[in-house]
């Protein structure tokens, strides 16, 4: 083998040992192999070549420089590819899709809410808000509830282990909206009309159709000459504004504290009837307990429970589905 060839051979060989070195340690061991001023590949190479002819030796000189600087390069290149910090992905392929965001929605029972509340303020009631924890005055004596009276009953009602309220006797979670009633006439002379939504509490046994956290939708109209008629026609226009044309409203007779005469509603829609509150006659006990005079004014109120109504619409046969959470129930609506 000639020089020349020796040289090509040489060049070959460090290449691909530069290739395959995998870290700057081994990079330095093919150096020392191929470089090295002692005992390295070039330094036995340099030897042959001052042997050569005066003739040969231009050539081969800038044979051999060249072979020198290639392997030179090659060394630099693959030291500095293995320096460099290997890409942080933490394992994560940024070139794929990302997980689609689903928009969110408002459940069903804040939609009926607003529904209500809009249908009840196109008939110009105004709307009203009460606190959820209640005192024993509003939630009964101003209704008309007597301290002996069942509708007490700590099986009932969700009873506060905390100080007594400020007209005396405990606090608990409100059984009805109908507290506001009193909230509102207490701050306001009559007329007054007004609805109020809102949560409420019993330690009611769950079923399909009962829940121990409800919503009700609170009406109350005082003025002069307030009749039942006027109590009918109000739940009909609701009836239908909400459920269509296809309702029809039936009064049973019925007991509450706070009103006189006192009837049970019931809404029919398609083939079966179907109890959605209660409602009458405000309690003349109940309009002096807030200062109204019961010879001058009268009024209705009624409570209508939100969550049968809800469901009525929109075909829902239990009404633990609407406090599971589950987003494929819930993204129906
Ligand atoms: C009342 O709560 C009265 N405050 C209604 C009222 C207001 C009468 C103003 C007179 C004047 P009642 O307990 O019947 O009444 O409840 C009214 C409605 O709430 C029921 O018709 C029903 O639709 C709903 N409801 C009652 N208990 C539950 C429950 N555990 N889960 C779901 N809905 C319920």
């Amino acid at each position: 083998m000639n020089l020349i060839e020796t040289l090509d051979t040489y060049q070959q060989e460090a290449l691909q040992a530069i290739s395959q070195a995998q870290d700057a340690k081994a990079v330095e061991e093919v150096r020392i192999r191929f470089l090295g001023k002692k005992k390295g590949r070039l330094k036995e190479i340099q030897q042959e070549l001052s042997k050569a002819s005066r003739e040969e030796r231009p050539e081969l000189g800038r044979r051999f420089n060249l072979a020198k600087q290639t392997v030179e390069q090659a060394l630099e290149e693959r030291k500095n590819e293995l320096g460099k910090p290997e890409k942080k992905t933490d394992g994560i392929d940024v070139t794929l899709p990302g997980h689609p965001f689903s928009m969110g929605k408002r459940h069903p029972i804040s939609q009926t809410l607003s529904e209500f509340k809009e249908i009840a303020g196109r008939l110009g009631f105004d709307i009203e808000d009460g606190p959820e924890v209640e005192d024993d005055y509003h939630n009964f004596v101003a209704l008309n509830i007597p301290k002996d009276h069942p509708a007490r009953d700590p099986l009932d009602n969700f009873y506060l282990a905390v100080a007594q309220a400020g007209h005396g006797g405990p606090w608990l979670l409100r059984s009805q909206t109908s507290t506001v009633q009193i909230r509102v006439m207490e701050q306001t002379p009559p007329p007054v009309r007004i609805i109020s939504t809102g949560r409420v509490y019993r330690p009611d046994t769950i079923d399909a159709t009962h829940s121990c956290m409800f919503h009700q939708m609170e009406g109350l109209y005082v003025d002069t000459d307030v009749t039942m008629s006027h109590l009918k026609t109000v739940l009909k226009m609701i009836a239908t504004e909400y459920l269509g044309d296809d309702v029809a409203i039936r009064f049973r007779p019925s007991f509450f504290p706070f009103t006189e005469p006192s009837v049970e509603v019931d809404m029919q829609w398609g083939e079966t009837w179907l109890e959605v509150g209660g409602a009458g006659m405000v309690d003349p006990n109940v309009l002096k307990a807030v200062g109204y005079d019961p010879e001058k004014v009268s009024g209705f109120a009624f409570g209508l429970g939100m969550e049968r109504l809800c469901m009525k619409r929109y075909g829902i046969h239990d009404i633990r589905l609407l406090y599971e959470n589950d987003v494929r129930f819930l993204s129906q609506f």
